[in-house]
């Protein structure tokens, strides 16, 4: 086909033949790439509590692996043009009968938002690639003068919004929300909102190309149509005031064009209100007394309502308060030693298949990890969905908060820095507010070198400069030593800037047989609180064979048995998370019949039901319970 003559009586298209020196270098077009994903609009946290319609439900889409909807046929991308002519961001519908369209929105199957594309269609189960959404909506204001808002729980990998055929922006990183100021763009009926997402993976990525995990794509989480008034709080953080447990500190952000005015905050419950006045930027700081204050806890999850207001908007949230810090090798919860009863989880639901992303999947895995005994859970490997650390506040369960800093990250690269900076930042500005966040982490199992541990440290120094009244970790590893193989040594140089000394250990199963479990002896750098953030083993639930046969429900059970012998010989040790409450999709899992897909490290099975490991755990987890001195 002479595609030349097929464009030559198109209308003018600055980037056809002969348009050549038009064309946007790489490199600017990956500044604009970069410029539109660091494109803020006001943060919207707390948006559960805000005024908003859902806009889950079925989505047109669009599978369009080789990205014709968005690259023109000389591989430049429609939206960098001022007025694109094509890519399916416009959303066109065919006018007569003439008109040549290759795409139609409205003729396209749908999937249902939010959610995985993998889980959801059996064709899309391994794709990785480019997939368009569209919606459409009304946008009815309640006031003439209140703004809206397009709100993204998570896209993953990278997601280019639209709207009416305007671009908002880019989104970078898979798990954390955004959202888009539409305002001056939204109609009062039929918007159009088209989204590109690509969850293809890159090598400076974060994650990158490698992991243990499935790449679910998609439009993960909620999608909410935000409406404000003009002048309205963007956020606001509220805690205790780091090393006390009767006062208060409290931040906040206005934005609009009222910024300057008088805000107040009031915790009715406890009869107390602080008063106050945001300065030009909008911003205001407070600090209050609070007595009788009953704090947080897992025995005793207490959430207190809380309100914000100023003249313009008013918003509450329901915050609690616990203090949490380190000394010597102890981990102290409201100033008492605490050791942490913990379970990694991947935030996947066992029966429907897939990313989980409702309030309900949270409650249905904080819940087994309850039933288990634990009072704490590791939210691996990337943040989880805003409703895990809601649940957990509620429910009383203490929480590892973590960001996709996973095995081999490109540690020379800025941008891969700057990326996994604005991941962790969002998470905290996300959930420095719920009381269950104990934990940052910045990483796991990162292989040692000068230039990973500067950039781990420059992602705990970013942690400790958002939020200084948390701890601060990342699951590292144990190194052997080569004289003597049932010698373990813990001396990576990155401990010394982490509150808890955490570690993955593998002895019984990627090291060894579980008879050298007995067989270990540690050699422990720093006086620190020892935290084993994994250890484990697969086990195919239901087959059972006898404790050295490897997928047994047996050899798991064994290996958790003696793992728990060996750490509890270690004196500084405070708390484990091992690897994990359910079995969950890799693509690195291929064995036929055991596997097949699937990490088996679960306490729990592919279909919900409990392996043998999971009561030597729960028995373990009851005897360290009814050790604990009591509140
Ligand atoms: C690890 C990783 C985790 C894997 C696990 C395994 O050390 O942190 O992501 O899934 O081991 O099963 O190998």
């Amino acid at each position: 086909m002479n595609r030349r003559s097929l464009f030559a009586s198109a209308p003018p298209d600055p980037f056809h033949a002969g348009a050549m020196r038009s064309h946007p270098s790489a490199a600017a077009l990956l500044a604009l790439v970069v410029a539109s994903a660091l494109h803020a609009d006001p943060a919207l946290d707390n948006v559960y509590a805000r005024s908003s319609t859902s806009l889950n439900g079925k989505w047109h889409v669009i599978v369009d692996p080789y990205e014709n909807g968005y690259y023109d046929y000389r591989h430049v991308p429609y939206d960098a043009a001022e007025k694109p002519t094509g890519g399916y961001f416009l959303d066109k519908q065919q006018k007569d009968k003439s008109e040549l369209l290759e795409y139609n929105f409205d003729t396209s199957p749908t999937l249902t938002v939010p959610g995985d594309w993998n889980s959801q269609e059996a064709q899309l189960l391994y794709y990785e690639g480019t997939l368009w959404y569209r919606t459409r909506f009304d946008a009815k204001k309640s006031a003439p003068d209140s703004r809206l808002f397009v709100y993204f729980g998570a896209a993953n990998y990278r997601a280019d919004v639209y709207l009416n055929g305007k671009k908002l922006g880019t989104h970078i990183g898979g798990f954390t929300p955004f959202s888009y100021e539409i305002t001056a763009l939204a109609k009062e009926t039929g918007n159009s909102l088209v989204v590109r997402v690509d969850n293809t993976r890159h090598a400076d990525a974060v994650p990158t190309v490698n992991t243990d995990w499935w790449n679910y794509g998609g439009l993960t989480r909620d999608v909410l149509l935000v409406e404000t008034p003009s002048t309205f709080i963007s956020s606001h953080r509220l805690q205790l005031k780091k090393g006390t447990a009767d006062r208060i500190e409290a931040s906040v952000q206005l934005d609009g064009p009222q910024r300057q005015q008088a805000f107040r905050i009031s915790i009715p419950e406890l009869n107390v209100t602080s008063e106050g006045q945001t300065d030009a930027n909008g911003v205001a700081r407070f600090e209050f007394p609070v007595r009788g204050l009953a704090l947080w806890s897992p025995e005793n999850p207490k959430l207190y309502q809380v309100t914000f207001n100023t003249a313009t908007d008013h918003m509450s949230d329901k915050i609690g308060f616990r203090t949490i810090e380190t000394r010597g090798s102890e981990i102290l919860l409201n100033g008492r030693p605490v050791f942490l009863r913990g379970i990694s989880i991947h935030e996947e639901n066992p029966f429907r298949g897939g990313r989980a992303y409702a309030p309900e999947d949270a409650r249905q895995l904080l819940g087994w990890a309850k039933e288990l005994g634990c009072n704490f859970a590791r939210l691996a490997h990337y943040p989880h969905s805003e409703h895990m650390a809601r649940v957990a506040d509620e429910m009383g369960v203490l929480l590892w908060e973590e960001v996709p800093v996973y095995w081999t990250i490109s540690w020379k690269n800025p941008d891969t820095l700057a990326n996994a900076r604005t991941q962790l930042t969002d998470l905290i500005t996300r959930d420095r507010n719920r009381a269950s966040v104990i934990v940052w982490s910045v990483a796991n199992e990162t292989p040692v070198s000068p230039e990973r541990t500067a950039f781990l440290k420059t992602l705990v120094d970013t942690a400790r400069a958002a939020d200084a009244t948390r701890l601060v970790s990342a699951a590292m590893e144990v190194h052997a030593d080569p004289a003597d193989a049932n010698h373990k040594i813990v001396d990576d140089p990155f401990g010394e800037f982490t509150d808890l000394l955490s570690f993955n250990e593998y002895i019984g199963w990627y090291d060894g047989a579980p008879d050298k479990i007995g067989r270990v002896h540690w050699t422990i750098k720093y006086d620190k609180p020892v935290f084993i953030s994994e250890f484990g083993a697969d086990a195919l639930q239901g087959w059972h064979a006898d404790a050295l046969t490897r997928f047994s429900e047996e050899y798991q059970a064994d290996l958790y048995r003696k793992t728990i012998a060996m750490l509890e010989k270690i004196p500084q040790w405070r708390g484990t998370t091992p690897w994990i409450l359910c079995d969950f999709r890799s693509p690195r899992r291929p064995l036929p019949h055991v596997q097949d897909g699937w990490n088996r490290k679960g306490l729990i099975g592919e279909n919900g039901t409990k392996k043998m490991a999971f009561g030597v755990l729960q028995e373990f987890y009851q005897r360290k319970a009814a050790e604990a001195p009591k509140p």
